[in-house]
């Protein structure tokens, strides 16, 4: 691990400590856009985002998720998701300063600070995952869908400073779309590879209740299954999430 911290002179161990520590993923406020196509993938893509950023200590009330109609509307969302979290950060601190004024005049606001309070984290969103499933058709739709929506995030998190992460699955099939939900073997198709791995007519996957776990066939290991990207994309979150508010104080914590 190596712990530099820009207020300590070269060569020096730090005198406190505690400011060398990374921002615990407690602290953080996620945003998840995902797009209504493809549902069942879509739901299992979820629960791994949500599976993976509550693993790394993000608190459930401090994660936001809107859904949107396609993936095209993706870069749109994440734009005016980021600026709405802001506006509403700005006007929770005035809630609060107002609290603050009516509790210094001994008026009976403490209910209202509780509620802000209980609203969690307040201050922009950390960083946002969007989410969609664009599977290739007989037309040139997907093409021009995949083209925008790749240089519309990118855009949006240079234009924002909030990282976005790449949670779109751009496939030519949907066994492909599968395998990376980690729902390989799904439904009517045997999945990519899963004459190797054995599957053919153990087909009986269930989709996620979006209660977290249980995505499917207990009979399937992990492995046959494929590997759920949605678990990267959580991680991925928090990973640039706290790194973007180290870099915002000068720190270089790794
Ligand atoms: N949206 C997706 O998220 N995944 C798709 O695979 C997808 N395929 C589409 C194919 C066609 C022919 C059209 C017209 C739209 C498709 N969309 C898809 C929806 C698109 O992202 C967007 O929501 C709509 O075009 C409305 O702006």
């Amino acid at each position: 691990m190596v712990h530099t911290c820009p207020w300590e002179p070269r060569g020096r161990r730090p005198t406190d400590t505690s400011r060398c520590r990374p921002l615990p993923a407690s602290a953080l406020r996620i945003g998840i856009l995902h797009s209504r196509w493809n549902a069942p993938i879509i739901s299992a893509l979820l629960d791994g985002t949500r599976g993976a950023l509550l693993a790394a200590g993000v608190l459930p009330h401090n994660i936001v998720a809107q859904s949107v109609p396609g993936s095209y509307e993706l870069p749109y969302a994440a734009q005016r998701m980021y600026a709405a979290s802001q506006t509403s950060s700005s006007a929770s601190s005035l809630v609060s300063a107002a609290t603050d004024l009516l509790m210094s005049s001994g008026g009976e606001a403490a209910a209202t600070g509780d509620a802000a309070q209980g609203a969690g984290q307040q201050g922009p969103l950390d960083a946002i995952v969007a989410i969609g499933v664009l599977i290739k058709g007989s037309t040139m739709h997907f093409e021009y869908i995949c083209d925008s929506v790749s240089h519309g995030l990118m855009r949006v998190q240079l234009d924002t400073g909030c990282p976005v992460i790449f949670g779109v699955l751009t496939c030519l099939t949907e066994d492909q779309a599968y395998t990376r939900a980690g729902m390989k073997g799904r439904g009517g198709s045997a999945g990519e590879g899963a004459g190797e791995a054995g599957l053919v007519g153990k087909q009986s996957f269930q989709v996620s209740d979006g209660e977290g776990g249980g995505l499917g066939d207990a009979a399937l290991t992990y492995g046959e299954r494929g590997h759920n990207h949605g678990e990267d994309w959580g991680k991925a979150a928090v990973e640039m999430g706290v790194k973007r508010r180290e870099w915002n104080e000068g720190r270089f914590i790794d």
